[in-house]
């Protein structure tokens, strides 16, 4: 196995030797635009992950504020309320490593002390702690581009270039995290799929996503339920959108993107098998 398809550090590994894995998104919310409320209760949270590891997924990434468009930041203390129990008690229960999804240092940090092994930051280190605190714990971190905040992201999203700008964005912003000591092997961009972009921004991301694979940063892709899906197959509920999400995930495997970030971890997971094996090797 080349060195570089097996990424371990003290707290976890991820292996990529198959080629495209699959992160599991677990909300611990109320209003997350697909799973709200689904898995607020920390029982059924907890069931969840568990079932999404078995499934196949290669990492658990839970969060505890929805980021949808119009949404707005929940405090620290709610945050922790609904995320911390469910780490807690999902790292005595699987074996692969739970990310959290936030850009709220504290958040972070009591993230990691209870069993999280990775950081999923959508807005790539805008809170330079976050960046030294992965430095320091030595973990894996996401960095998202995003254009603008939740709440307002989808007013007007607009670029001159929108391939050319979110990619010098996450190379800007993964050069920042290098010099905070992150290691170059243990930073994943991702263009932000739906996160200040409109249905043309998203498809010229996904058509060029190869551009952010040749980048030499492993590439994290969030496609799943989201609206563009929506409106390009007319399905109003995300939960409907599940064949439309495998074009992408299939697209984006075979482009060589490294992990897809999924609802559907047991559909998902067939559709990169597949891909996987059709990937064109370069
Ligand atoms: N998308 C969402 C949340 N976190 N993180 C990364 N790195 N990339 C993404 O594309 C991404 C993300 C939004 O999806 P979801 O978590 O299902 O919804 P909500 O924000 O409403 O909880």
């Amino acid at each position: 196995m080349r060195n570089d398809m097996l990424l371990k550090w003290p707290k976890g590994q991820l292996d990529f030797s198959a080629g495209c894995i699959v992160m599991g998104v677990l909300n611990v919310t109320p209003d997350s635009f697909s799973d709200g409320g689904q898995f607020l209760d920390t029982n059924k949270a907890i069931e969840h992950g568990v079932q999404m590891a078995a499934d196949g997924a290669a990492i658990i990434d839970i969060g505890g504020e929805s980021t949808r468009p119009g949404s707005e930041p929940v405090s620290t203390k709610e945050q922790l309320k609904r995320v911390i129990p469910v780490i807690e008690a999902l790292a005595n229960k699987i074996n692969i490593p739970i990310s959290i999804d936030t850009y709220n240092y504290e958040v972070a940090e009591a993230a990691l002390k209870a069993g999280a092994a990775m950081l999923n930051d959508i807005t790539a280190l805008s809170e330079e702690r976050v960046g030294k605190l992965a430095a320091e714990q030595r973990v894996p971190v996401v960095l998202m581009h995003i254009q603008g905040t939740p709440a307002t992201m989808q007013a007007e999203p607009m670029y001159d270039d929108v391939v050319t700008e979110v990619l010098e964005f996450l190379l800007a912003r993964a050069k920042r995290a290098g010099k905070l000591g992150i290691l170059k092997n243990m930073i994943f961009i991702d263009p932000g799929i739906g996160f200040g972009k409109t249905l043309e921004h998203n498809l010229q991301l996904l058509r060029n996503i190869d551009k952010f694979v040749a980048s030499n940063y492993r590439v994290l892709a969030g496609t799943s339920r989201k609206s563009f899906i929506g409106k390009l197959t007319s399905k109003e509920k995300p939960a409907e959108r599940i064949f439309g999400n495998a074009a992408t995930v299939a697209l984006c495997a075979a482009a060589g993107v490294s992990i897809v970030r999924v609802h559907d971890v047991a559909e998902m997971i067939d559709v990169v098998k597949v891909a996987n094996k059709l990937k064109i090797q370069s």
